[in-house]
């Protein structure tokens, strides 16, 4: 398998309900090695560059609003096939349709505060990693535990 990076984001909300650390708990029990982890408010031009894709969006304004009403919690994870991975484990983008056992199926009812972002593709993980850190704000480490994971 192929060892890659991902961007992941818990969002407004997840602070206030003091779940940070559920969530990166399930993150890191999963395998993912995390080697960029920091809280930051996005501003808005930087939520319309992340978000461009949903430009012309009914729910773009209200998802803008909502993105850089309290600060977040912007990660890089690494591990084989972490994109894909990191998508199951985060569940449906609608809550409704999220599994239980998923992080959306578990802490969320609404897509519009669906709680967690994590990249789609490969594509998308070097677009995000590049507009949310600097290359200096990424470590590498070993991770010992890799072979039993
Ligand atoms: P995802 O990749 O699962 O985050 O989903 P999308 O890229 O399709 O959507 C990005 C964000 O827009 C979602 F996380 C929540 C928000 N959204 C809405 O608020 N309403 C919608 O109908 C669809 C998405």
């Amino acid at each position: 398998m192929a060892l890659e990076r991902t961007y992941v984001m818990l969002k407004p909300g997840v602070l206030s309900r003091r779940i940070v650390g559920e969530i990166i708990s399930r993150i890191e029990r999963k395998g993912f090695d995390i080697v960029g982890l920091k809280i930051m408010r996005i501003s808005r031009d930087l939520a319309e560059q992340h978000y461009a894709e949903h430009r012309d969006k009914p729910f773009f304004c209200g998802l803008i609003e909502y993105i850089t009403s309290e600060p977040v919690v912007a990660m890089v994870l690494e591990g084989d096939n972490s994109v894909k991975m990191m998508r199951l484990l985060c569940g449906a983008t609608s809550p409704e349709e999220a599994l239980p056992g998923t992080i959306r199926g578990d802490y969320a009812m609404h897509t519009n505060f669906n709680i967690i972002h994590a990249s789609d593709s490969s594509e998308a993980a070097a677009r995000e990693i590049g507009l949310f850190f600097r290359p200096d704000e990424l470590v590498d480490w070993s991770n010992e535990n890799r072979n039993w994971i």
